[in-house]
């Protein structure tokens, strides 16, 4: 087959002096940080959906991409031929991993038996390729909101047919994964959330969820797949509210159901941003109850409410986002996963690669300053101070469990004056910050 990217070499790393538009200033996969290497660390993927599906259409204009490899069809033949020319970017791009839905990689049939054999028939080539170049799967996962027939959800739907439909479909993507050798598998609950409530039964919506997770479950276990299984929080979006909304609602819901032991959360930070939060907020909250498990790279455009899925070159938010990444002792399953699309105007080939290395060197910028901060000390070291009262003292009681109000009482009397505190410094620490980046 001939080259989808002519004159496009495999990209390498040129250091921070190079004025190469196609080379890394910053990720050198070789590189050690923190006794591991960039590579390691950082873990990319790249999406099949946005990169080699994306057409750039909206709601007001048709699709924009100009991808002359790609016939426009659903057919298997177009289906295959796109799979060489993702491995080929990927390859280039020297990323080592990538993430796929069922439906975005092989077109979707008559009835399932037929999808079921375009995906076999799919994941054949893919396992070629994988093979071929050492690429490895991240994740896999189900679309369960494209088809009409999940117009009203997939697992949390109204109609029980429908439910069993999105149950078939998932046990084979889950077949697929594992053939795939895939580390993970990721739950983004399409349209599992509601319209209106004039016409939920929200507790009976969230009972089927969990029920389909748990089956889910079972299957993993039954067929042997070890890859790790996700939930990707996001609160709107095509849904006026999901279910999933973020990362606490998450935790709260697999808790509710005795389900936490088998998930961790994939954190996207356009998700964080439509649920209000900061991606440092979501990540923190999934650290703290031993759940990051891997992130969806993005960033959302501040001033527009929707999810714009933009690549991340925002040194700040890559920053923060390491500095979770390392607290909670890095990536194990996971990885840095750009789950974002190249804008409508950016529609020529070359622009995926401007996209992807910006993005991989914007997360080795990231990785590089959360490690300088870490090793100088000063905000660990302040924050540990902040809370000094908890380590001795009527603290340390109280964290040991052996304080009650009553004892409390007495000791607030006896100390008779207002407690002495301290500044919080956010000054000082945002100048900090501004140090190393
Ligand atoms: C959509 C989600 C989706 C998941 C995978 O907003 O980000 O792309 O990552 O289903
Ligand atoms: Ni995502
Ligand atoms: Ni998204």
């Amino acid at each position: 087959m001939k080259s989808a990217f002519p004159g496009i070499k495999r990209i390498a790393y040129e250091g921070p002096a190079s004025k190469n538009p196609l080379a890394f200033k910053h990720y050198n996969p070789e590189e050690i940080v923190e006794g591991r290497t960039m590579r390691e660390h950082l873990r990319f993927a790249v999406v099949y959906w946005h990169t080699f599906r994306g057409t750039g259409s909206d709601p007001f204009g048709a699709a924009t991409m100009q991808r002359p490899w790609d016939d426009g069809t659903e057919s298997l033949k177009n289906a295959k031929k796109r799979v060489r020319v993702a491995f080929e970017f990927i390859e280039k791009l020297g990323a080592p991993y990538y993430c796929w839905h069922d439906r975005d990689i092989s077109p979707e049939g008559r009835n399932l038996a037929e999808s079921n054999r375009n995906l076999d028939a799919i994941a054949k080539v893919l396992k070629e390729e994988q093979q071929r170049t050492g690429i490895k799967l991240l994740w896999g996962t189900a679309n369960l909101f494209s088809h009409p027939r999940y117009a009203h959800g997939a697992a949390t739907s109204c109609n029980a047919e429908v439910f069993a439909h999105a149950c078939a479909q998932t046990k084979k993507a889950l077949e697929v994964t594992h053939k795939l050798g895939g580390e993970g598998y990721t739950f983004w609950g399409g349209r599992e959330g509601y319209q209106t409530l004039l016409n939920t039964d929200m507790k009976r919506e969230q009972e089927h969820l969990a029920a389909f997770l748990r089956m889910a479950v079972e299957y993993k276990k039954k067929i042997g797949f070890r890859g790790q299984f996700y939930i990707e929080p996001k609160p709107k979006e095509p849904t006026k509210h999901q279910y999933d909304s973020d990362s606490a609602a998450c935790l709260n819901f697999l808790r509710e159901h005795g389900l936490l032991p088998h998930f961790k959360l994939n954190i996207e930070t356009n998700h964080a941003t439509l649920a209000g939060h900061t991606m440092q907020h979501e990540l923190e909250v999934a650290g703290a109850a031993g759940a990051l498990g891997s992130i969806d790279a993005n960033t959302g455009d501040e001033l527009l409410g929707w999810d714009t899925d933009q690549f991340p070159t925002n040194i700040y938010l890559t920053t923060y986002t390491m500095l979770s990444v390392l607290k909670y002792g890095g990536f194990k399953s996971g990885g840095v996963n750009f789950d974002a699309k190249v804008r409508r105007e950016s529609f020529e080939p070359i622009d995926l690669f401007y996209a992807h290395i910006g993005g991989m060197d914007a997360f080795a910028r990231g990785l590089k300053i959360a490690a300088a901060i870490r090793k100088d000390g000063r905000l660990d070291a302040f924050v540990k101070d902040r809370y000094a009262s908890w380590d001795k003292g009527i603290g340390a009681k109280v964290e040991s469990g052996k304080a009650s109000f009553k004892s409390l009482e007495e000791y607030a009397l006896k100390k008779g004056n207002p407690p002495k505190n301290h500044s919080g410094r956010q000054e000082f620490l945002e100048n900090l910050i501004n140090e190393f980046i």
